[in-house]
């Protein structure tokens, strides 16, 4: 018997003393799930079976909390779980009325007794346990042990009780006794406290073959859930088969502190056995689903007494282990190229799972592995869940590029994941390739990959290992960091390390003296100048966090609508009223409030559903995707001026010329997007089509739009806001341009970062102007043209996203070492204000 497998005999004693002594109140709170059968599927039955004896526990012990505590004592309740390996699970076992569940629940408890009277810090404060429920493998048991500990004890019994486990393995006796139960993996965990304040619903099911059920929070879809509320779903299935839980719905409150779900591979909430907590909301393509690693599963969900979410909905189902496995769960791989995943791939994998690939190609040649996606949970020293890769262990989120490669004609990849804690996983490619001629006329990073000779020594970690950026010569348009990196010129002075050394944000003037004040943007002012009422500085970083209010509006100080200056950057629809008349908060509405969590793809370019709603695509009439353009309100879309230019042949300043698409996400499905036509086109006056000023115009909807999850607006910035350079800010677009060309048919992202605009006017010859924002696109490997003229330049802040710029020229889009130039959208606060009233 290995190290993990320790076995704890404990004697058996008759101990039915408490058993006997407490009487529980009845379960007040409990509810039935609501059976629910597809149409269709016939002869589906679900067993319905009511673990009361949870609720009535936590009722009594709660009124007993409060009628019997006294001054000293607190009753504290633990959670826990065991595998007893040498019983057969039994249909019986799920039913508590049965002589079967009752007998193997006396012995758990007798054992139990025993097992806590040999730790003396324990069996001092012991009351009792009760076993709530059997599940498969061989048999899990689930129990709650109760004890009355004075508070000054609390803690050491809590160190104690979550150490059981290592306890149980010191105390190891190895030889089997007849007539005791052989026990391994115990896992406690206390119950919270907090939950026994709040109103209780306790559903059970138990799935069937070839059947869904749905299982969804209270009151869903058509109240938000109650609040102040803990719910739990025992979800059970057929011995020898695992549940697969997924959610078609989940719209919950963003912080988690306050409303949560956690989802356990258990029957009772033991931490130990705690899969994932899940709040905020996930879109339909981002998906959220889990697999046990056995017969049960845990959903809870735990609300607090503020806000009204609409809930979730989600699907249970069971799965037969054998198939599984087979289905995702490792394999043999004689092809020279092929691709595979982990289980339940790009939902959450099972915990306790173990697969293994072994991928063998023609003897010269040898194999390498790319992850384009990988995702295991807790990284660090990989003792939890990992990958391995031959001799390799790799965890945590890895970038998209990760890439692995051997040294024969084999590979070993070895999936693993322990009891808690789950992710959503990896995709991974692996390719055949000759050792002597990896890279037929391409660069050969150090890790194996193939890259195209231009793209060595450009400033770009092409490789994913920097080894193309490796003994450079820098070109002379290129910032030549010590340490022996190029990166683009347009990164200096940004205050932002690019080089990785600082070097890049060396000798960006002086510092500044003593008694000075270094401004944002590097210039030295007096110190009597800071919080004066004066923007000295030119960027009014000196007039920042200056407590107190200025009296005169200066420069970039926001002017409330009652006239008062505040001297704080970017004070409107941050959250916190800085004008007596809250007017610099009062109209920001649904505005830059996205609906969606972003997605925590690494690498992954594809917008998520209803993560830019505020994104429009204008079509020209009855034909092609050719601008971009942004929602500000029920009415009004900005976009660029260049976009609406009358052509020979097309007379695009005309608004018959024009169909416009909200909340559209893929170009495939306009039928699922809203479509209107325009009323009105007022581009701006003064736009110079040579030089590209003033590259703004508005467009009147026809129809106004009703707000929904895909379709809102952004919020427009005041003329005095401030989007600082080095600061990121995200492009997004279809990437056509309107010369035509193929774009994406989902909607694309990227990061890109504000440069400098002395930096970018030199790199662009002079022809930057005050109304132009240069920015630079961050993340290597974008080739594409991400973003689409007239599109939005959205900036993250506290909370909601703001129109920075408008996509205007430099290719149309953000190119790698070419910056892209867009419209300064909060020099035209004023006149969209004047043309629209928005
Ligand atoms: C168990 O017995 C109780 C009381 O006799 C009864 O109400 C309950 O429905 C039974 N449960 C099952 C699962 O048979
Ligand atoms: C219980 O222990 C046995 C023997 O060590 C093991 O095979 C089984 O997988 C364990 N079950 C669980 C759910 O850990
Ligand atoms: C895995 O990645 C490959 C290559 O990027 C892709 O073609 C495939 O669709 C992905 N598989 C899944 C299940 O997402
Ligand atoms: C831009 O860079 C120049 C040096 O190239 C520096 O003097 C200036 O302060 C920077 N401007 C901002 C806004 O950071
Ligand atoms: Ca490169
Ligand atoms: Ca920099």
């Amino acid at each position: 018997m290995s190290d993990e497998e320790t076995v704890i005999i404990v004697t058996l004693s008759s101990d039915k003393d408490w058993d006997q002594a407490v009487t529980f109140l009845p379960a007040t709170d409990s509810k039935k799930l609501e059976k629910k059968k597809r149409p269709g599927k016939t002869g589906a039955i679900i067993g319905i079976v009511i673990f009361a004896a949870v609720v009535a526990l936590m009722t009594g012990l709660l009124v007993w909390h409060f009628h019997f505590r006294k001054d000293t004592k607190v009753k504290k309740m633990y959670a826990g779980s065991i595998n007893i390996t040498n019983q057969v699970f039994l249909n019986d076992y799920e039913n508590p009325n049965s002589t079967e569940f009752q007998a193997l629940a006396n012995q758990v408890s007798a054992q139990l007794k025993e097992l806590y009277s040999k730790i003396p810090q324990l069996s001092k404060y012991y009351v009792g346990s009760t076993v709530q429920a059997f599940s498969e493998g061989s048999v899990i048991a689930y129990y709650l042990s109760e004890f009355h500990v004075p508070v000054s004890q609390e803690t050491a019994v809590n160190n104690i009780m979550t150490t059981m486990d290592e306890m149980m393995k010191k105390q190891r006796r190895l030889k089997d006794q007849t007539g005791k139960l052989m026990i391994t993996r115990m896992d406690t965990s206390a119950l919270d406290s907090q939950i026994f304040t709040k109103h209780m619903y306790t559903y059970a099911l138990h799935t069937r073959p070839n059947e869904v059920i749905d299982i969804m929070s209270p009151g869903f879809p058509n109240y938000p859930y109650p609040q102040n509320t803990f719910s739990q779903w025992q979800l059970r299935a057929d011995p020898g088969n695992v549940i697969k839980l997924d959610f078609t719905t989940f719209n919950m409150e963003e912080n988690c502190d306050n409303d949560f779900i956690k989802v356990y591979d258990s029957l009772l909430p033991i931490e130990g056995r705690l899969m994932a907590q899940k709040c905020g909301r996930y879109s339909p393509n981002n998906p959220l689903g889990f697999v046990s690693s056995g017969n049960v599963m845990l959903v809870t969900l735990v609300t607090n007494e503020l806000g009204d979410f609409p809930g979730f909905r989600a699907q249970v189902s069971q799965v037969p282990v054998d198939r599984a496995r087979a289905t995702s769960c490792g394999g043999t791989f004689t092809a020279l190229s092929g691709t595979f995943t982990s289980p339940n791939y790009p939902k959450y994998y099972p915990p306790l799972m173990r697969c293994e690939w072994n991928i063998q190609v023609p003897p010269t040649m040898n194999v390498k592995l790319t992850f384009s996606k990988f995702m295991m949970s807790v990284g660090g020293s990989c003792l939890n869940d990992y990958v391995q890769v031959n001799d390799e262990k790799l965890c945590g989120s890895l970038p998209s590029t990760t890439m692995r490669a051997s040294t024969t004609n084999k590979m070993t990849v070895i999936f693993s994941s322990d009891a808690s804690y789950v992710d959503r996983g990896f995709n991974a490619t692996y390719q055949a390739f000759e050792p002597n001629n990896p890279c037929p006329d391409k660069f050969l990073c150090s890790n194996k990959r193939c890259v195209s000779t231009t793209l060595v020594c450009d400033g770009w970690n092409d490789c994913g290992d920097t080894s193309d950026e490796k003994n450079c010569q820098c070109k002379s348009d290129m910032i030549s960091c010590k340490n022996g990196l190029c990166k683009p010129m347009f990164w200096k002075c940004d205050g932002v390390d690019d080089c990785g050394d600082k070097s890049d944000e060396m000798n960006c003037g002086a510092g500044c003296k003593e008694g000075e004040f270094t401004c944002g943007n590097g210039v030295c002012i007096s110190g009597k100048q800071r919080c004066d009422g004066r923007n000295d500085c030119t960027d009014n970083s000196d007039e920042a966090d200056c407590s107190g209010r200025s009296t005169v509006c200066l420069g970039t100080n926001f002017q409330c609508k009652n006239g008062q200056c505040i001297s704080k950057q970017n004070p409107e629809c941050d959250g916190v009223q800085d004008c007596t008349d809250g007017s610099d908060e009062n109209d920001c509405g649904v505005c830059g409030l996205r609906p969606f969590k972003t997605s925590r793809i690494v690498g992954g370019q594809d917008a998520t559903e209803g993560e830019w709603p505020w994104q429009v695509s204008l079509h020209i009439k009855n034909s092609l995707h050719v601008c971009g353009a942004s929602i500000i309100s029920e009415r009004w879309l900005v976009t660029a001026a260049h976009c609406v230019q009358d052509e020979p042949k097309l007379r695009l300043s005309q608004p018959e010329s024009w169909e416009v698409y909200l909340g559209l996400h893929t170009q495939k499905q306009l039928g699922k997007a809203e479509k209107r036509y325009l009323k009105r086109i007022i581009a701006h006056p003064s736009y110079n089509e040579f030089t590209f000023d003033y590259d703004i115009a508005l467009m009147e909807l026809d129809q106004p739009v009703t707000f929904r999850d895909t379709i809102r607006p952004i919020c427009l910035p005041s003329s005095s806001y401030i989007f600082p350079v080095g600061k990121s800010v995200w492009i997004t677009g279809w990437g056509a341009t309107k010369e035509g060309g193929s774009g994406a048919t989902v909607l694309q992202k990227a990061e890109v970062r504000i440069i400098n605009s002395t930096v970018c006017d030199t790199l662009m010859n002079g022809q930057i102007t005050s109304r132009m924002t240069c920015a630079g696109v961050l993340a290597g490997g974008v080739d594409a043209c991400q973003g689409d003229s007239g599109g939005p330049m959205s900036s993250i802040e506290a909370g909601r996203v703001f129109l920075a710029g408008v996509v205007s020229w430099g290719d149309g889009c953000a190119r790698r070492n070419k910056p892209g130039i867009y419209s300064t959208v909060p020099k035209f606060r004023a006149w969209i204000k004047e043309q629209t009233g928005v």
